[in-house]
């Protein structure tokens, strides 16, 4: 498996850096709401030489043909928009380097199909997804009626005990305030329901994307910091196992080699007298 490049911040774009833990868009909605800050841990570990290895985390973007998954990978990561509609054919693929508290992290962001012909092409994607992110489209509101159902298929063929949960609205340009409050109430409801944190974007204009990518990877850092951490000590405990076996039997055997040349100067003595 890959493991994370150090890649140095100063010749990484300001999205990328992640100096301050970023917060929720809402934290009432929000299953992490009580995650702050970065852990002691995690910053202590962040300090120091030689770095926790941190594999890439696997994202993935589901949801309904045409709610904005491409567009919106595609702002954070080239900040461009395209106004112009092309279908994602099975499934694309996107790797963005963060530096987090001065540590590197690989997101790959695996952008899935929508269209029910590429289902199957998909499923075999959502295996090991670290974070999942369902999309619906603000100005639709009938593309959140299957965020439920996007997600359980994801969750269905996932391996990862508890995989980041996001739902974002994109789009949020196409509403007016009334209609944006009340999608945004709609959604908080089903986020809350699937236990997913809440935000609204919009591709076109840029709101929230920047913020919402770099919580994305701050949370995925912490996640991926504590799991090294766990790897790391069960590592050093059986190489302590090992070691100490290893010493047990350096002792036996020096143990038998005494007893052996014991015998043996016995034995001389004997055969003297
Ligand atoms: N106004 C507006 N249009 C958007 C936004 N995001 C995506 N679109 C448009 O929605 C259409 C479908 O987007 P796309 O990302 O290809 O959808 P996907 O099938 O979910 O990947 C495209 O024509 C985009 O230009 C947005 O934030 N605001
Ligand atoms: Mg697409």
């Amino acid at each position: 498996m890959t493991q994370t490049h150090f890649v140095l911040p100063l010749l990484m774009p300001e999205r990328q850096l992640v100096r301050t833990f970023p917060a929720p868009y809402n934290e009432a909605v929000s299953p992490f709401a009580e995650v702050k800050d970065f852990s002691k841990a995690v910053r202590f570990e962040s300090q120091w030489q030689p770095k926790l290895k941190l594999r890439p985390r696997k994202v993935i973007l589901i949801g309904d043909v045409a709610v904005g998954k491409t567009t919106l990978v595609n702002r954070f990561c080239f900040d461009k928009f395209a106004e112009k509609y092309k279908a994602t054919i099975g499934v694309d693929f996107e790797i963005e380097n963060f530096n987090i508290l001065g540590q590197g992290l690989t997101l790959e962001m695996w952008d899935t199909a929508g269209q029910e012909r590429f289902k199957c092409i998909a499923q075999a994607y959502y295996r090991n997804a670290n974070v999942i992110i369902v999309v619906f489209d603000m100005s639709k509101p009938e593309t959140l009626n299957s965020a439920t159902k996007w997600l359980k298929s994801a969750l269905a063929v996932n391996t990862i005990q508890m995989p980041l949960t996001f739902l974002v609205g994109t789009k949020s340009d196409k509403l007016n305030r009334a209609e944006f409050v009340r999608v945004e109430r709609l959604a908080a409801e089903i986020a809350d329901g699937i236990k997913a944190e809440y935000w609204s974007v919009s591709a076109r204009t840029g709101y929230k994307v920047v913020d919402f990518f770099q919580r994305v990877a701050a949370l995925s850092y912490e996640t991926a910091c504590k799991e090294a951490i766990i790897e790391r000590h069960f590592m050093e405990k059986s190489v302590a196992v090992r070691l100490q076996r290893k010493s047990k039997q350096c002792d036996f055997r020096s143990n038998q080699a005494d007893s052996r040349a014991a015998k043996a100067k016995e034995r001389s003595l004997c055969f003297c007298s």
